[in-house]
């Protein structure tokens, strides 16, 4: 298939571009470095120096014999987009094109704008580019679990069926995100479910949870092939951190009272879901909703794990309780649905001891990588 990886260069865009290369897809990558221009500007880079976007594909030349097709440029400027898209004729568009970070969004003025301008302006480019050059691509959008945010009821995967004062529909499942960055999502989803009802489109949105890992099975003994791994308060995701923490021996920064459940997800499995829908897409006029995550803990279950793997490996973590510098529900219900993706032939990796050791492991050989004052900046919320 020819497939067209929107933020090609992140965290997870670059793991999905080798995977789909790998299985001799056509594919082509397009990023402007936004993630590696922020991480550079807030001075909170990943643990290891990543190649640049060019570089990554000639290396992966070099060792697999594959290519990758690579386009440098900004998605929110039309002309820019247009000839991407006019060129590439894309089956598939995979959306991760978005400023990811929750804590980001909520740094100030600047970065909300930033945060709003790239992800709402990039998704309608998306849309109205699939209308005018590919009207039967399937878009993949990258959502987040974080859409629905911790409700007092089960979350379904997408849509609620309601019965109100004698009358029954489907609708979207309520959505109140927790940070700006998480309410740009929602209105992602919005623009696409108004474009799908309006133009036909076919969409698949992913709603995923934080994800954590760094080795997929084509970066696996490649060092220059890893993706990102952030270990800082902006661009790492939980796991992730603790991880860096208990290597740095720096106390597990667990917030508040730590009882917050979210849905992990390894980075393998993120990138195993996106192939499944691909390989199954939604029907045209369709918006099709998955959950993607595959096992649910609280931040204190997190930290007990690497505090207990950590001390087989001889390290000696501690786990601090620190004010929480965010707005959320530190106790609540969470039981979110997620068998879509298990359907279509998901086979989890779950967090086993073996997956913290591994990370451990990597991350303990970069040790002198680990700025401790990246760890904790209390980006507060209010
Ligand atoms: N947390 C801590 N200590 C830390 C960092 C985080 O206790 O040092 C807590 C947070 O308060 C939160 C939970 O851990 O309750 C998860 O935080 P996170 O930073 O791993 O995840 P989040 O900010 O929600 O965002 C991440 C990704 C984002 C993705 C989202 C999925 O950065 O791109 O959309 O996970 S979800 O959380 O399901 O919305």
């Amino acid at each position: 298939m020819r497939i067209l990886i929107l933020g090609g260069d992140g965290y997870l865009g670059w793991p999905t571009a080798m995977h789909l290369s790998a299985l001799n897809h056509e594919v082509t990558v397009v990023d402007n470095y936004l993630r590696r221009r922020l991480s550079f500007e807030e001075n909170v880079e990943a643990l290891t120096p990543a190649p640049n976007l060019l570089e990554r594909i000639r290396l992966w030349q070099e060792k697999r014999g594959l290519t990758i097709k690579p386009y440098i440029g900004d998605l929110s400027d039309w002309s820019f987009i247009a000839n991407v898209f006019d060129e590439t004729e894309p089956e598939v568009v995979i959306h991760y094109a978005e400023q990811p970070s929750a804590p980001y969004s909520m740094l100030n003025r600047a970065a909300a704008s930033l945060t709003l301008n790239n992800n709402l302006n990039v998704t309608a480019n998306v849309i109205y580019a699939v209308r005018e050059f590919c009207p039967q691509a399937h878009i993949i959008k990258l959502g987040t679990m974080g859409e629905y945010g911790t409700p007092n009821i089960d979350i379904e995967e997408g849509w609620l069926d309601i019965k109100h004062k004698g009358r029954s529909d489907k609708l979207l499942f309520p959505r109140q995100a927790g940070s700006l960055y998480h309410t740009t999502k929602i209105m992602d989803t919005d623009l696409l479910w108004f474009y799908v009802r309006t133009w036909g489109l076919r969409v698949t949105d992913l709603m995923q949870g934080p994800v954590y890992g760094i080795f997929t099975e084509e970066s696996r003994g490649h060092e220059e092939l890893l993706p990102f791994f952030n270990y800082d308060e902006l661009f790492g995701t939980v796991l992730n951190r603790f991880i860096a923490q208990a290597v740095a021996g720096y106390p597990l920064t667990v917030y508040g009272g730590g009882g917050q459940t979210r849905g992990y997800l390894n980075i393998q499995d993120t990138v195993n879901c996106v192939r499944l829908s691909l390989e199954n897409p939604a029907n045209l006029g369709e918006l099709r909703i998955f959950n993607q995550f595959t096992e649910t803990f609280t931040v204190n279950e997190l930290a007990e794990k690497v505090k207990t793997v950590g001390k087989n490996l001889g390290l000696n973590v501690k786990v601090k309780r620190i004010k929480n510098p965010r707005k959320e529900k530190e106790s609540h219900y969470y039981n979110p649905a997620h068998t879509g993706l298990l359907d279509l032939g998901l086979q989890p990796n779950y967090l086993t001891d073996k997956a913290l050791e591994e990370m451990l492991s990597h991350v303990e050989k970069h040790k002198n990588n680990i700025h401790e004052h990246k760890i904790f900046r209390n980006t507060k919320w209010d």
